[in-house]
């Protein structure tokens, strides 16, 4: 039986009092600072801070209290009263620390002060900011520029962003991979070749006005909480929401908003989504391919009595390939769909009449379409079925990304990006007066495979936990230390901290809350949403210790202990007064940031467009185009007996890698993360029972060990063959060559695993 301690079922909605009981449970784990209340209600409004949780939007016509459980945690777990000071240090040996749990690692607090890594009483020991800049600037000095890597996890400002890359770019390299190589770059990649634009094209206004609104694979109810509110608002009107997910995510199915006291106090909930396809993992090419189907069939009937289902107006003048793709449509056999989707005809031909008889669609997705090895071909078939009825490019209707870290987007934006293509190389020289380098950088598997081949020789990560979200973890840990430099800026302490190369630093910055004082005054920095609009953003706290220095700072510290001095890359005076790097980047994206300084503070931000909202495809055909997937499963891979689909999955009570706590409410998991989720057909089949505690091995073709022990056999709802487990735990089991063929994003929904015994 199952132990009930362990699966607890949990039947509500999302919101309700169960958020709230979240929040006031990380409020007294984290011991927040008075006045964390305060600034809670600052959060994601003009004049306000941008909440360093995700990424979704900041509307205009705010709530009381714009923020969620999760952005409240995020906030929380940064005001902590919690300091992580060189006097921890000293009482523990990195090794040591090596046995804690994440959980515990981050729960030290704030980091305070400049740290040096000394490996001959393998401890962290204090050290002064210019030690810190020179040592490092030295050490850059003297190395190949290719063989050093910057990354940054989505979190920094635009600002220091900018000042990042074109550190990299003086330098001399394009390595700049970012927390998105392991995100939405499939996203990035898809998009771009298929509809001209990398980024979704809805705006928050288009909400209002949908008919129907398709899920693929986003949480919202653990990682973008406020949307459920406009969600919400569209079900009261009537719009229609289809989920497709293996995992019946509580988000999707229900919510009570605990910003209204009377669904508080009635307990009334709101039904989200009318219809709910549990889609095997991998098996959304399939479903779509049904819904493509379905709309075909319902056109020919259309047509037959003059009438059209697909928008042929646009077909013909916006889009290219969609005879081939219509063939290809027509020439897929329901068996298949069904065999590869996991779900009927009658299902999918039920979703597929809601997608008919909807004027206006938008598509919503998160990493249950990028992370898979045909990734690319999950976010093309959405597109082809969006293009079919003219959903781009028009009022209420759009594919719609849901982003990650709460400026990942906008990073991209900026210049953070491996691919020179990307960058607008011809301004930066203009600007700057250097001649920026062409060559290709790494992406983020590729910065893996450089630091396991030792062609990677330094690593500089701006925030993130690289070595903890990556895939390969066993061969990584082992390859990490033998690199020459590692430098961390980071807000606290994590398991990417506790490995070192020869030369280590461990940099402590200010948080997005805190007052950023610089020489010409408080600064103020910024972001981009999720769709695409710019904010603003204060910090009014105390800084968390006074040794701490902003991004922005430690950035420019470090490039001026570098490079040659530029009279055209003004480091102290943009250090000064950040609104003069908001002028840099007007100056390099002047289409996108006109007016910068003067619009930051635009109630709901500024939009920085989108050519493809607008029907101009900057496409290589110079339309939108159709694409013909040459498979149905997105896996990547057979299913064969003893296999199983292995999806690593976020809970409730985690941001990425911070843990924040052991309780994954919203899917009923408690008190441990150390679970295998697998349906009760299943646990029979493999003669396993609810309770034993087994392990999970990778089942690639190249026969490499890689395991993760100790997981508890859970009964969870999942298609069959499907498990589930936590991120980032199960991260050893992830093959470094399992990736999204075209974005080299980590399948990390679509891992091939054995079940082993626990021995
Ligand atoms: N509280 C909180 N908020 C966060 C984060 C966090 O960790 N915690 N992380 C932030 C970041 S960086 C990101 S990128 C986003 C991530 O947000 P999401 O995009 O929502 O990512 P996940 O939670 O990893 O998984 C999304 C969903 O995909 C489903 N899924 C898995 N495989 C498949 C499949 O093959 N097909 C389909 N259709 N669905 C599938 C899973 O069941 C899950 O519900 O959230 C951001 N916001
Ligand atoms: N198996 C598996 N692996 C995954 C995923 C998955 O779904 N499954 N998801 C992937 C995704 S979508 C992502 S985005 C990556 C995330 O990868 P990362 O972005 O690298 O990891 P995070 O866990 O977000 O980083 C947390 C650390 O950031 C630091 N930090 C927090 N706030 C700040 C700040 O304001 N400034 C600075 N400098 N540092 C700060 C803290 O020290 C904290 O420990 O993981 C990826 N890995
Ligand atoms: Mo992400």
């Amino acid at each position: 039986m199952a132990d009930k301690d362990q699966t607890l079922h949990y039947d509500g909605p999302v919101g309700g009092w169960g958020s709230v009981r979240g929040i006031v449970e990380i409020a007294g784990m984290e011991r927040p600072s008075p006045m964390a209340l305060e600034t809670l209600y600052r959060q994601n409004k003009p004049g306000g801070f941008m909440c360093v949780s995700c990424a979704w939007t900041k509307p205009a016509g705010h709530n009381a209290l714009e923020f969620c459980e999760n952005g409240a945690k995020a906030t929380l777990w940064e005001l902590t009263t919690r300091r992580c000071t060189p006097d921890f240090f000293a009482k523990h040996t990195v090794e040591e620390l090596k046995t804690w749990s994440d959980h515990d690692l981050e729960q030290q607090g704030r980091l305070t002060h400049p740290m040096r890594y000394d490996r001959e009483t393998d401890r962290y020991v204090p050290c002064s900011w210019y030690e810190a800049y020179s040592a490092i600037g030295q050490e850059l000095k003297g190395l190949d520029p290719k063989s050093v890597v910057f990354y940054a996890s989505g979190r920094a400002s635009l600002e220091t962003a900018y000042c990042y890359a074109l550190f990299a770019r003086l330098y001399g390299n394009n390595n700049l991979p970012d927390s998105s190589n392991m995100c939405h770059e499939t996203t990035s990649v898809t998009l771009k070749k298929v509809i001209g634009s990398p980024v979704g094209t809805t705006v928050f206004e288009d909400f209002s006005t949908c008919d129907a609104i398709f899920f693929f694979g986003q949480n919202t109810g653990s990682n973008s909480p406020r949307f459920l509110h406009p969600l919400q608002e569209a079900v009261r009107r009537g719009c229609k929401i289809v989920t497709f997910n293996p995992v019946r995510e509580k988000g999707l199915i229900s919510m009570i908003n605990p910003q209204s006291p009377t669904e508080m106090l009635t307990g009334k909930e709101t039904e989200l989504s009318c219809q709910y396809h549990q889609v095997k993992t991998g098996g959304d090419i399939a479903a779509i391919m049904g819904l493509c189907k379905h709309v075909l069939a319902k056109d020919d009937e259309a047509q037959a009595r003059g009438l059209s289902v697909l928008d042929r107006d646009f077909i013909t003048q916006h889009t290219d390939g969609f005879e081939a793709f219509e063939q290809k449509v027509r020439a897929t056999e329901w068996d298949d769909i069904e065999r590869e989707s996991g779900l009927t005809r009658s299902a999918l031909e039920l979703a597929g009449q809601i997608y008919v008889e909807a004027d206006k669609t938008i598509a919503i997705y998160g990493m249950g379409l990028t992370q898979h090895v045909h990734g690319f071909e999950n976010i093309a078939t959405l597109v082809n079925l969006m293009l079919m009825k003219g959903n781009i490019g028009r009022d209420g209707t759009g594919v719609s990304p849901v982003r990650g870290h709460s400026n990942v987007q906008g990073q991209r934006t900026v210049g953070i990006t491996e691919k020179p293509e990307l960058a607008p190389l011809d301004k930066l020289e203009q600007l700057y007066g250097f001649t920026p380098p062409k060559e290709k950088g790494v992406t983020t598997v590729e910065a893996c495979e450089g630091i396991i081949s030792g062609d990677i020789k330094a690593f500089i990560g701006l925030g993130g936990n690289f070595l903890r979200a990556v895939p390969e973890q066993g061969a990584m840990e082992q390859a990490w230390p033998t690199m020459r430099l590692t430098v961390q800026i980071a807000t606290k302490l994590n398991r990417n901290h506790l490995f070192n190369g020869e030369v280590a630093y461990l940099l402590p910055c200010l948080g997005r809350t805190e007052e950023d004082m610089q020489a010409g005054g408080p600064q103020t920095v910024t972001m981009e949403d999720s769709l695409s609009c710019i904010h603003g953003s204060i910090g009014k706290r105390k800084p968390a210790s006074q040794d701490l220095r902003s991004e922005l700072a430690i950035v420019a510290g470090i490039a001026q202990e570098t490079l040659e001095p530029n009279p055209n890359v003004p480091w102290e005076e943009w250090l000064g007064d950040y609104g003069k790097v908001r002028d840099a980047i007007e100056a390099t994206y002047p289409e996108q940031f006109r007016d910068f300084n003067k619009r930051m503070f635009t109630p709901g931000g500024f939009y920085r467009g989108n050519s493809a909202r607008e029907r101009i495809w900057k496409t290589e055909s110079g339309k939108a185009e159709f694409t013909v997937p040459d498979m149905l499963s997105a896996a990547g891979f057979s299913d064969k007996a003893g296999r199983f689909r292995l999806m690593t999955l976020r809970s409730n009570d985690q941001f990425n890698t911070t843990i924040y706590g052991y309780s994954d409410r919203l899917r009923g998991v408690e008190g441990t993360r150390s679970v295998l989720l697998i349906n009760p057909k299943d646990i029979e089949k493999a003669g396993l029972r609810a309770g034993q505690v087994v392990g999970l091995a990778a089942d690639a073709e190249d026969g490499k060990d890689r395991r993760v022990m100790g997981l508890t056999v859970t009964p969870f709802d999942l298609p069959d063959g499907c498990v589930g487990g936590y991120y980032p735990e199960l991260n050893p089991l992830v093959p470094l060559d399992h990736h999204d063929k075209h974005s080299k994003t980590p399948a990390y929904k679509g891992v091939p695993v054995r079940i082993i015994p626990d021995a």
